[in-house]
């Protein structure tokens, strides 16, 4: 197989990626990364350096890939499956890309940053509480970009929605959406209802028992107590 997608299935970078290639339907062959097994870390730090997942390696182009973003415009380019992920349109691609970052910058990192702080032996709680005001200053953003039944930047399901699918389901679990975001929270349906999404989430059911916030999650994912 010419593409490999080094991953872990609870990742929510690397959902962020699996959910571009369902929506393309361009196969693939995944290799699992534990970062806490030594094997497997030292593999991994051999092709990404930064130690960063998922990292994507392209056999027929002899080409190693990292970052979600710059790795779903390389499948895009030089993959494309069904769906295009970016337009061909130079401003409707911008916007995709600036929704984008907005969700990997301002939803998927004060997300991480609220798990990591409880993962940490010295995490903090101020710090938390920080990056879960940021999570509702970012909620409030998007709540006021969103029309009523469009995806992120319109009609069609681009990688900004592929970016915000993980950050938003995760986000969710450490900031519940208030009365205020009911754009938000229906967009947020219409995303874990997408089947490429809803794909993803089952595949990582058999890991979500390692989410730090697991007792927050929607029940559908909650590990039973016999699993925890
Ligand atoms: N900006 C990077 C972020 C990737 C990232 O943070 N991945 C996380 C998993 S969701 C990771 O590899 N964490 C392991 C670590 O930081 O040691 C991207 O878009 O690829």
């Amino acid at each position: 197989m010419t593409l490999v997608l080094h991953q872990h299935p609870l990742a929510s970078f690397c959902h962020k990626v699996l959910i571009a290639l369902y929506e393309s339907g361009t196969p693939f062959e995944r290799v699992l990364v534990n970062l806490g097994d030594e094997v497997s870390r030292t593999a991994f730090l051999a092709l990404s350096p930064l130690g960063k997942m998922p990292a994507l390696r392209d056999e027929s182009r002899g080409r190693t890939v990292f970052e979600t973003s710059i790795i779903i415009e390389y499948l895009d380019r030089y993959h494309p499956g069904s769906a295009r992920l970016i337009p061909e349109d130079f401003d409707a691609a911008l916007d995709v890309r600036l929704w984008d970052r907005f969700f990997d910058l301002y939803v998927q990192e004060p997300m991480q940053q609220i798990v990591s702080e409880r993962m940490r032996a010295d995490g903090s709680e101020a710090r938390a509480q920080e990056a879960r005001q940021a999570l509702k200053r970012a909620y409030a953003v998007i709540e006021d970009r969103l029309a009523a039944d469009d995806w992120i930047t319109g009609e069609t399901f681009t990688m900004a929605d592929c970016a915000a699918a993980p950050g938003l389901f995760y986000a969710e679990t450490l900031v519940p959406y208030g009365s205020d975001v009911p754009k938000l929270s229906a967009y947020h349906q219409r995303l874990m209802q997408r089947p490429s999404v809803a794909r993803v989430l089952e595949e990582a059911l058999p890991y979500f028992r390692y989410y730090p916030y697991k007792e927050n999650l929607p029940a559908r994912f909650k590990p039973s107590d016999a699993e925890a």
